[in-house]
């Protein structure tokens, strides 16, 4: 057999989809002082990411003592100041922290992301919990659409996957009947950060999902990376889901966490998106 009669990949070419979640609500900027919580160091940190090849980014917002916050003012000031240092796609996460209050949750989409997170169902979270109970779920969605904001389904479960197909099948697309999701792999309450739970998670998706990416946390960063690029999937990484590279190795910064997944990417034979072509996936004019 020569090597010209060796069928590519199924995902060989497609560009990738590589969005950046550079800060998140959980570590602590005592513990991490390279983890970005201000207006200055996250637009910094979204010109290095796009440079090495993010599209999008997933931003949690901190108050001026870095404790996260849904503080309205401060969230449009950290959308402006991404917006006026990149064209990334900018996604808000509508999860917050644990104990955030649902009604400030849905009050995130004043902010006027590009996107949102929407989170499909409640789910143990370590010691904690994070709630998401149907009516919530309905309601930003449909307050989503009523807006133009592009959703994220967030799937941190089996059963989420099943609440997709539950929300689309009763209230129907997102803007731009574009549906866009991420599974959020190896939370301790959640599905596996492994390959076999990747692939049983991808192959449930509802048929109406048209694109998906996948995030690892922790030590299964690596494993859902390769899981997911081979299986056609995109990418997210950043310092919301791991602040280790390497074993006993810290992250030095987001970039690096993306210029990894987009080595890996060219691996894959998938170049990184530009958030014009990352828009126009997750159904956005
Ligand atoms: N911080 C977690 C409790 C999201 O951004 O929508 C929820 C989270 C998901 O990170
Ligand atoms: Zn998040």
């Amino acid at each position: 057999m020569t090597s010209t009669s060796v069928p590519a990949p199924a995902t060989s070419g497609e560009p990738l989809l590589i969005t950046v979640a550079p800060t998140g609500a959980e570590i602590d900027k005592a513990d991490v002082p390279q983890l970005p919580t201000t207006p200055e160091e996250v637009a910094r940190t979204a010109v290095e990411c796009r440079e090495a090849g993010a599209a999008m980014i997933h931003l949690h917002v901190r108050d001026s003592e870095h404790r996260p916050t849904l503080d309205l003012p401060l969230l449009k000031e950290w959308v402006a100041a991404v917006r006026e240092s990149t064209d990334l796609v900018v996604q808000l996460s509508t999860g917050g922290s644990v104990h955030d209050p649902l009604d400030k949750r849905l009050q995130v989409l004043d902010a006027e992301p590009d996107s949102c997170s929407i989170t499909m169902g409640t789910t143990n979270f370590g010691d904690e919990v994070f709630l998401n109970p149907w009516p919530f779920v309905r309601d930003l969605h449909l307050l989503a659409r009523d807006r133009g904001v592009a959703p994220e389904y967030e799937l941190f479960d089996l059963g989420q996957v099943h609440a997709l197909q539950r929300l689309l099948d009763q209230h129907g697309l997102p803007v731009g009947e574009r549906v866009h999701v991420d599974l959020v792999m190896g939370v301790p309450g959640g599905m596996n950060g492994t390959t076999d739970a990747l692939v049983a998670a991808a192959r449930d998706l509802p048929p109406a999902v048209t694109s998906w990416s996948a995030t690892g946390i922790g030590r299964s960063t690596i494993p859902v990376m390769f899981g997911a690029l081979s299986r056609g999937g995109h990418l997210r990484v950043g310092m919301e889901d791991t602040v280790t590279y390497a074993r006993g190795v810290a992250v030095r910064s987001n970039a690096q966490l993306v210029e990894r997944a987009a080595r890996a990417g060219v691996l894959a034979q998938r170049s990184p998106m530009a958030p014009d072509e990352a828009r126009a996936m997750i159904g956005l004019r």
